[in-house]
């Protein structure tokens, strides 16, 4: 499972009564008060994820994580992160308590700073939590956030978040930052590849997404995008492949006012359909998560 990204999060700060003590929402990452214990269980995940990501994380993920100072034995402190990044791509790295307002998030995105959870998962959480921890943050989105065509897809998601909120159709565009920089696949030479950071900085997804039969994995479509249904809560039932990651860089440019005026006048698709037109690459089993619900009516 993934850390869910819906300001709806049970515990989600932002939802709730919590006062940020800047309006920014960020807070100091404090990264001396990290315990011994806290920084054992960042070295777990980090460890499960090296033994399995290679042949199946991109290329461009592989080489920003051997550019950045993230390593096993300790959280990854935000400014020496940011020291680096900034003179890759010009982002920095934040820290937030948890969930933020969408407006807020937005703004940082518009502006080149990555907010990320400045707690980690307890040691018997490894696998779910609702919110974004340092380890899905930094782990997952970090290096991708070094290379050039990402870190131009995420500000202007930031920029055209901000847009399409005030217009009504944010919940098209967050499908489109959801299937991409959260789950997207990516064609390479040797085969079908991981850049999204919540199937990346998970052990169960990344191979999932990659091997399971059960999943559809189908070429991305904008608009089909746009209108398609996501899990929050499990494994996704589709996953889209870009052919390279510089397609992005296309719709970081395009004016999506057009594709939001067309979807909001056309139905949603589920998260498991195969529609008429989908290019698809795999046409899933479907078993993973008819499993799922045949348990969930027997209980
Ligand atoms: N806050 N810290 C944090 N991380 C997110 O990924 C995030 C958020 N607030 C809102 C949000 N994501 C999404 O709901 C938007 O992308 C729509
Ligand atoms: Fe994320």
């Amino acid at each position: 499972m993934q850390p869910q990204h819906n300001a709806s999060a049970k515990h989600g700060l932002a939802t709730g009564s919590y006062q940020p003590e800047r309006p920014d929402w960020t807070i100091d990452q404090g990264w001396s008060h990290y315990t011994a214990e806290e920084h054992a269980v960042w070295k777990t995940l980090f460890e499960r994820q090296r033994r399995l990501l290679p042949g199946r994380a991109c290329d461009e993920f592989v080489r920003g994580m051997n550019e950045l100072p993230i390593t096993p034995d300790r959280i990854p402190n935000f400014e020496q992160l940011s020291d680096i990044l900034m003179k890759r791509t010009g982002w920095q790295i934040v820290a937030v308590p948890g969930l933020v307002p969408d407006d807020v998030f937005f703004e940082h995105l518009a502006n080149r700073r990555f907010p990320a959870g400045q707690f980690i998962r307890k040691p018997d959480e490894l696998d779910y939590l609702e919110e974004p921890d340092v380890f899905h943050d930094v782990f997952g989105h970090a290096p991708m956030l070094a290379n050039p065509v990402i870190a131009e897809f995420i500000e202007a998601y930031g920029k055209g978040g901000l847009r399409a909120k005030g217009l009504g159709v944010l919940e098209k565009l967050a499908r489109v930052y959801w299937y991409t920089v959260e789950f997207g696949l990516v064609r390479q030479s040797e085969g079908l590849r991981i850049y999204g950071a919540g199937i990346v900085s998970s052990a169960t997804e990344t191979r999932f997404s990659i091997e399971d039969a059960s999943p559809n994995r189908i070429g991305f479509e904008l608009e089909r995008v746009m209108r398609t249904l996501y899990r929050i809560d499990d494994f996704q039932e589709t996953y889209f492949v870009v052919d390279k990651l510089d397609d992005l860089l296309a719709l970081a440019q395009i004016d999506f006012d057009p594709y939001y005026q067309r979807v909001v006048k056309a139905d949603d698709y589920q998260p498991g359909d195969i529609v008429p037109n989908d290019r698809v690459i795999s046409r899933g089993t479907g078993r993973y998560h008819a499993q799922k619900r045949e348990a969930g009516r027997a209980a």
